[in-house]
């Protein structure tokens, strides 16, 4: 008996209840008549829980009998969103879930909204690996996440006078019932110390690591549902404690801030996400963050999954996918473990290794590639710092046999950089170690082999590859735009939602009135219901009957917020000074949603000139029927999920050659709003399938920035060129919207004007231009609606699903569990 499986409880109406109640006595340990909305919300998700466990178990047994091959997903970053929606939806539990509460007099919206996401990442890359374990769970796919279980995740955005602060993400504090955490797999990682040369019993000469402190990491398991097929994956979060909880003799001893100490140095490791993206700062803790978290996972892949000890196998049963360079010194920590512990030779561990490993590059600029000064990396890790000059020293040595009298190649392609410290340059690692190498869209993979990493490429050309990134459409359609996906499956059928190329059917109902009047009412509704939740959220209110022209999306320079609020200041300058009627121009709600980095000063600066527009022009009786300004603070998944429906058209306005994909912009085609956007990134092939008649392309394509670039690009001269641009700039500079004070925003000016490093100004007159096409676009209702439809019909292809089986067919060679 003791050896049964549990079964789930029964998947009716009373089933539900029953449990639900007894989560509600037994787990949190109150009646319903005492129970707090709290209490009820954690008691549903443990229901719900019930539900998947079984499989859960069932699956990991089977992963581990038949030994299939893993993907073992290694990311610092897991931007998950809410669970609960999503576990119901797997569990197809939505309607019983909805019958069950509301029998205990309980609206299960309210329990929803209950949730606060585990805000585990910065943007995109952490999103993208959300998605990607949805997929591989709903293919039946093994996998194993591992990551960071941050105490706190990315920050709350709040405005104070428009400016950003910062508040903590404390995610954790009112429970969290969709982990389990698991002390008896607890793992030690060590750090600092030094190196020592000792001579083995076989006589041979090796290396031994002394470190000089410890800790513990525990792990915390997550479900990974696939969508309705009983499949469960794991996602296993690391979190840092003390090795000694606290130290017993320094405690008698009376030093008791001593003993706690211990305690706290050693759980600041995974105390909070570093909120940087694409701009690596060189900080201690963010190194031992990364060997943490991918220390743990190792040994705990070879404890869990390689029972037999033969770690020969290991290229058979998992291949760890580096999601960018954060978890690379996994590289060495494997060498690591197969030299000095399993005591393999170096050469024969180096082909383990070698297999074992791929890298995803998820970046253009030069400076978000990550590199670790040898000074700070032979203090925290001495031991990996050997191995990694080992690595070198036998790859520079192949390079140079290949290429004769090539120095400054060897020395181009050496993973220890000379200047302007010594240091390792992770990406490099991530090549030489990786079996693939992929980039993220095609424009990107092409940049990649052709500029970033072109001397691997060329010395490697079957190594580099491109996987075009996707999103899941069980979040993203499914749960965030029930609306249409029931319109989808009224004309469908069933099987649309894990066979996403099957959107493609909808094409004939572009032309089919009814369809298109069907899906304008969808979208109306969706605009309703996030008027409701930003009235209720942000007290900010969104005009009926606008095109809403929505821009959500990490703040950074190369993104350009900075271009949308020209293309804003602009139609409002001219409104205002009489160059154009208001009854001329298209009424439209402009929505943001941005994030800066706490350290990211020009960032922040755009966030404050865009709250100062927000101001000036909502309150502005000139244009108040025609131009509104909406920024909701703290943009997350769970406002995407509301945000993204409801958009007509989506703002995807990067420079050329600087966006490695992007993922928001998917998933705004999948719901059918239309794009405005530059030749990069994925918007290249959005562009390709939806056809030049449903995409807005503006902007110079890539190679015409570095044609731009190397000719010397002077922002001034379009400024001084274009009256439009040049009083829209004027206006900001002038002090309107820092009431009169011209200092505010002249550091963002002459940002713009002087160094314009992403060329906003060069692209201005182009989107202008483009935008006016949009507003005669839109004016036609019907062609915009029949656009819109077959920008769903023909993004099938943007299934995280589809990025999935590529992995799996170029890089990865594993298959769907039997
Ligand atoms: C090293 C540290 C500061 C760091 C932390 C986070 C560096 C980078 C990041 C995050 C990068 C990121 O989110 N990149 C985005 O990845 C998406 C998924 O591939 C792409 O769609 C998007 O274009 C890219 O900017």
């Amino acid at each position: 008996l003791a050896l049964a499986p549990v079964t789930a409880p029964p998947h009716s109406v009373d089933g539900f209840v029953r449990e639900f109640l007894r989560e509600l006595n037994t787990s949190a340990g109150v009646t319903l008549s005492r129970s707090t909305v709290n209490d009820q919300y954690l008691s549903l998700a443990r229901t719900v829980r019930h539900y998947l466990s079984a499989r859960w178990l069932e699956n990991t047994r089977k992963i581990r009998d038949t030994k299939a091959k893993m993907v073992g997903y290694l990311s610092a970053e897991f931007l998950l969103g809410r669970q609960l929606g999503n576990a119901l939806l797997a569990t197809d539990l939505e309607e019983i879930a909805d019958k069950a509460l509301a029998s205990c007099g309980i609206d299960i919206a309210t329990l929803r909204a209950q949730e606060v996401e585990p805000g585990l990442g910065n943007g995109g890359l952490g999103r993208l690996a959300a998605c990607f374990i949805d997929s591989l769970a709903t293919m039946g796919v093994p996998c194993i996440g591992y990551g960071i279980r941050y105490e706190y995740g990315i920050f709350r955005q709040t405005f104070v006078d428009g400016q950003q602060v910062e508040q903590p993400d404390t995610w954790l504090t009112l429970g969290s019932p969709w982990e389990f955490p698991h002390p008896e797999h607890a793992v030690q990682v060590d750090f600092g110390g030094h190196t020592e040369k000792y001579t083995d019993t076989d006589g041979v000469e090796r290396s031994r690591w002394v470190p000089a402190w410890n800790v513990l990491g525990m792990p915390f398991n997550y479900m990974v549902p696939g969508y309705q097929n009983g499949q469960v994956n794991t996602l296993r979060l690391w979190s840092a404690q003390a090795t000694k909880a606290f130290d017993l003799s320094i405690f008698n001893s009376g030093d008791y801030a001593e003993a706690v100490r211990a305690q706290t140095f050693a759980e600041n490791i995974t105390k909070v996400l570093y909120p940087e993206d694409s701009t690596p700062q060189g900080k201690e803790l963010r190194l031992q963050q990364q060997y943490f978290f991918v220390a743990c996972s190792i040994r705990d892949f070879l404890d869990r999954f390689i029972l037999d000890g033969d770690v020969r196998s290991l290229p058979d049963r998992v291949i760890f996918q580096l999601n960018d360079t954060h978890p690379v010194i996994a590289v060495p920590e494997l060498m690591r473990v197969l030299v000095d512990i399993e005591k393999l030779e170096w050469e024969e561990a180096w082909e383990i290794t070698k297999k074992c490993f791929a890298y995803t590059c998820h970046t253009l600029l030069p400076e978000a590639l990550e590199v670790w000064s040898t000074e700070l990396l032979g203090r925290l890790l001495p031991r990996h710092l050997e191995i990694i000059y080992r690595i070198n020293d036998e790859f520079l040595a192949e390079v140079r046999a290949a290429f004769p009298n090539d120095e400054m190649r060897a020395r181009q392609m050496s993973i220890i950089a000379e200047y302007p410290e010594r240091a390792v340059r992770m990406a490099y690692l991530a090549t030489v170690a990786g079996s693939k190498v992929n980039g993220v869209a095609e424009l990107h993979s092409q940049l990649l082999r052709d500029k970033v990493l072109h001397d691997f490429s060329e010395y490697w050309p079957e190594k580099f590859t491109n996987v075009t990134n996707g999103v899941t459409p069980r979040r993203f359609l499914r749960l965030a735009n029930p609306g249409l996906s029931e319109l989808i499956t009224e004309t469908l059928g069933t099987g649309w939602l894990t066979d996403l190329e099957r959107l493609a059917e909808l094409e004939p109902y572009a032309e089919d009135a009814e369809f298109r009047a069907a899906f304008v009412r969808i979208k109306a509704a969706n605009k309703t219901r996030l008027r409701r939740l930003l009235e209720a959220r942000d007290e900010v209110a969104v005009p009926d009957g606008h095109l809403l022209d929505v821009m959500v999306k990490r703040l950074h320079e190369y993104k350009r917020q900075s271009l949308k609020l020209l293309h804003i200041v602009s139609l409002y300058e001219q409104i205002v000074t009489g160059k154009l009627s208001a009854d001329e121009v298209t009424p439209r709600t402009f929505v943001f949603g941005a994030k800066a980095a706490p350290g990211y000063r020009i960032a922040k600066e755009t966030i404050h000139l865009i709250n100062s527009v927000a101001a000036v022009v909502n309150r502005d009786p000139l244009v108040k029927d025609v131009l509104k300004v909406v920024f909701p603070s703290n943009y997350n998944v769970t406002l995407a999920e509301t945000l993204i429906p409801a958009a007509d058209l989506s703002e995807q306005i990067s420079l050329a050659g600087k966006e490695a994909s992007g993922t928001g912009n998917m998933k705004f085609a999948l719901n059918g709003a239309l794009t405005i956007g530059t030749d990069d990134g994925a918007n290249v092939e959005i562009r390709k399938l939806v056809g030049d008649d449903h995409f807005f392309l503006f902007g110079l394509s890539e190679p015409e920035v570095t044609d731009l670039q190397t000719a010397g690009y002077r922002s001034h001269e379009f400024y001084e060129s274009d009256p439009q641009l040049k009083a829209a700039l004027d206006l900001i500079a002038s002090g309107h919207f820092s009431g009169g004070d011209r200092g505010v925003f002249e550091p963002l000016v002459s940002n713009l004007l002087y160094d314009d490093r992403f060329m906003a100004l060069a692209d201005f007159r182009s989107y202008v231009d483009t935008q006016a096409k949009v507003d005669a676009y839109y004016a036609d209702q019907d062609a915009w609606a029949r656009s819109a439809v077959l920008n769903v019909a023909r993004s099938g292809y943007f299934s995280s699903d589809r990025s999935m089986r590529d992995y799996i067919d170029r890089i990865w060679h594993t298959r769907p569990l039997r």
